[in-house]
């Protein structure tokens, strides 16, 4: 059995984060993976407190078990979402895409546990002097919006930097990548891009079939010039937006091509104007499942393969 501090901090059984995905992540999604013993977290992406508030109402009538909410930091309605999961004491809030220190000392009064993503050393610093909980560590090999360094490199980096239990993310699919992030430091791991795969998971067919169908060089990054990288799988429309992207278009021309493309990829399954955020680790992700079994499964193999860990260097193959 796995023992990790974020477990007891928590109440939860395994130090397994379901991924706040944007559009995608919502209260039956992250109901299923919390009531699997892991931590479900609703994504408020862009939309307003008044859809985040019914996925909570949800989730609530669906577990008993504790849950998150997942704000992105860039989102117009950040500042409301951020009053909602005070307002309605949420056990843990997760942020994205920024720096939520002025969110913080809301949080932190209303008993909210504060777990912000970061993507460099420095932020895991400022976030462990402003009392953060816990902090994920999430490398660019994730989907959606990414940051510059891989989860190899950031995760020892942010360990080395704070005392608070560390989450791994980014690249992490199955018990090895689980043991791997162990063995970086982490305490526990966050998954999207398996979850996408959940039986429970309310994206369109297709975008599902796609990611189980994914291979090995199945992502590309847009978005670079912008400032702002975003991982998705290549399809007609990410190619195209990445030769605009470098062929001179205008930003304004790149943000409105660029606007709607999550909501069309998820609900409308728009193959030609969708965009379909995915992780590098879709190339691993083979079956549709329900949450309870990837949860048991990641857990499961990650035990199996820490007991013989010690024997690995003598062996022939380490499967
Ligand atoms: O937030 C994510 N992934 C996301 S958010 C999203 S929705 C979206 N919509 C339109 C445009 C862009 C995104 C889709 N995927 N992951 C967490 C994450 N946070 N990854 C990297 C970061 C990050 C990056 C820089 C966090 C903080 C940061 O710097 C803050 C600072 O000021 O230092």
């Amino acid at each position: 059995m796995i023992e990790s501090p974020i477990c007891s901090l928590l109440g939860i059984d395994y130090p397994v984060f379901q991924g706040g995905m944007a559009w995608i992540s919502d209260g039956r999604l992250a109901a299923a993976v919390s009531e699997a013993g892991g931590l479900g977290i609703i994504a408020a992406g862009s939309a307003p407190a008044s859809y985040v508030k019914a996925e909570i109402e949800i989730a609530r009538q669906l577990t008993d078990r504790p849950f998150g909410v997942n704000i992105m930091l860039m989102s117009p309605y950040a500042g409301e979402i951020a009053e909602l999961v005070a307002r309605e004491k949420v056990s843990v809030v997760t942020t994205g895409a920024g720096n939520p220190s002025r969110y913080m000392d809301m949080w932190k009064k209303a008993g909210v546990h504060v777990i912000p993503v970061v993507a460099s050393v420095a932020l895991a610093k400022m976030m462990t002097r402003l009392g953060a909980s816990a902090l994920i560590a999430e490398g660019g090999e994730s989907g959606g919006h990414i940051g510059e360094l891989s989860t190899m490199v950031l995760v020892p980096m942010v360990v080395d930097a704070t005392d608070l239990p560390v989450i791994a993310a980014g690249g992490i699919a199955d018990g090895r990548g689980f043991a791997a992030a162990l063995m970086l430091g982490a305490c526990g791991i966050q998954m999207g891009t398996r979850f996408l795969a959940a039986q429970e998971c309310r994206i369109h067919p297709e975008y599902k079939n796609r990611i189980v169908k994914a291979g090995d060089r199945c992502t590309l990054v847009t978005g670079r010039r912008l400032g702002h990288p975003v991982r998705s799988l290549k399809t007609s429309f990410s190619r195209e937006y990445l030769e605009k992207e470098y062929g001179g278009a205008s930003e304004e021309e790149l943000e409105k091509m660029g606007s709607d493309a999550l909501r069309k990829a998820v609900v409308d399954s728009d193959v030609d104007g969708g965009c379909f955020l995915s992780g590098q680790i879709a190339g691993m992700v083979s079956r549709i499942e329900p949450a309870a079994e990837i949860v048991k499964d990641v857990v499961e193999d990650a035990e199996r393969i820490l007991a013989s860990a010690s024997t690995y260097a003598m062996a022939k193959t380490c499967r």
